[in-house]
């Protein structure tokens, strides 16, 4: 956790000398509006002229707290009287890493990778400390980390106006990210960890998008719509469900270097289909000896829902893993000036803070509490 502040600080200070490197040298009229991208939490949002090349780098942390069922925040206690082990918290932290590169003005190519580390803390119940479990008892923390899935995509801007833009987008991801990082959960044996901790979808995904952006004098506008099909059952034997979202914003621009942007997100995932088989109860059997004690006195079940299979953890059940949520986000925009001069001229920076003001999950499930975007981005004239 401390290691996250550290990293927000620093880029805290950078953006702040920044700011005052770039008001020292006054003000003038520049060609780039930093408003002219859209808020760093939004992908694919522009295209680029012909033989431009962009770099970009994005790190993301994501705090989730808590489990909710349906639009209900559930307690720990409570959904320890259906399952062994119940998450509190969750951690993720993303490095992701793009190049957009234009061959022509009519089309943009992007890809995009990412580092991606996962920390999940969980509560046991406590009365299975007097069962002689091997497994332990009361607070546990799983970690993962390794790249995440590959993500390519051509951008093609159908509407080029001076005060309107609008840009297709058609996406693949490939499944470089793993599927089966193992760890503990309390004991020594490994084990398949649950699907929020997995890197990657295993499956190959299409990712389309549309993206509407308009400028009026000092403030711009955009909508976009976009979403992720996987599409084939993944070599563990599940897919992840669809995710269908829509984001709307507004930013205003302060001046030739900075703008604040605020922006609204509706988003909808479904659940898993198919389901891992490491998360069958029988093969669980075997490291958490729900066997020895019966299914009578021992009730790691969710004998809720249509299906008749227990999980040990909320987080191994495919049923609980879709919901709808929206949010809100508060973003800073800053792009160096060209009167700036020399390398520094045209790079951006961005930070963008989003909090969830409606969730309705497929639960229990973790809840978000907050998600930081925190991104540089720099393009440069190949040819
Ligand atoms: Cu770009």
């Amino acid at each position: 956790m401390q290691r996250i502040y550290v990293q927000i600080s620093i880029c805290g200070l950078l953006i702040l000398a920044n700011i005052l490197l770039v008001y020292a040298n006054g003000e003038n009229e520049s060609s780039t509006r930093p408003d002219s991208h859209a808020p760093i939490g939004v992908m694919g949002d522009h295209a680029h002229k012909a033989g431009e090349l962009m770099l970009s780098y994005r790190f993301m942390n994501m705090s989730m707290n808590g489990l909710r069922d349906g639009t209900d925040v559930v307690s720990t206690e409570e959904a320890l009287k259906t399952y062994a082990l119940v998450p509190t918290a969750m951690q993720m932290q993303m490095h992701m890493f793009g190049a957009m590169l234009a061959p022509h003005d009519v089309v943009t190519l992007m890809v995009m990778t990412s580092y991606r580390r996962n920390n999940m803390e969980m509560e046991g119940a406590h009365e299975h400390a007097t069962g002689g479990h091997d497994h332990a008892v009361g607070h546990q923390e799983m970690e993962s980390s390794g790249l995440g899935d590959l993500r390519l995509s051509t951008l093609i801007p159908i509407l080029n106006k001076e005060h309107l833009d609008l840009i297709l987008k058609a996406g693949v991801s490939i499944p470089t990210g793993s599927i089966a990082v193992e760890g503990t959960h309390g004991g020594t044996e490994e084990v398949v960890l649950p699907y929020p901790m997995q890197l990657g979808s295993g499956s190959y995904e299409l990712l389309p998008s549309a993206t509407l952006a308009a400028t009026q004098g000092n403030w711009s506008y955009g909508l976009q719509v976009s979403a992720a099909f996987p599409l084939n059952e993944n070599e563990r034997g599940y897919k992840l469900g669809t995710f269908v979202g829509t984001t709307v914003w507004g930013a205003r621009k302060l001046n030739d270097w900075l703008s604040i942007s605020v922006r609204g997100s509706f988003a909808n995932w479904g659940d898993i289909s198919g389901r891992d088989t490491a998360f069958d109860p029988e093969g669980e059997d075997d490291h958490h000896g729900t066997e020895e004690h019966g299914d009578e006195d021992h009730h790691h079940a969710a004998p809720t829902g249509t299906s008749d299979i227990n999980f040990l953890v909320p987080t191994m059940d495919p049923d609980l893993r879709g919901g709808t949520r929206g949010s809100v986000s508060a973003g800073v925009n800053l792009v160096f000036p060209d009167r700036i001069g020399g390398i520094l001229a045209g790079q951006r920076f961005a930070v963008e803070l989003q909090m969830p003001v409606y969730e309705n999950l497929d639960g229990p499930q973790m809840t978000l509490g907050w998600k930081l975007l925190v991104g540089w981005q720099y393009a440069f004239a190949l040819w």
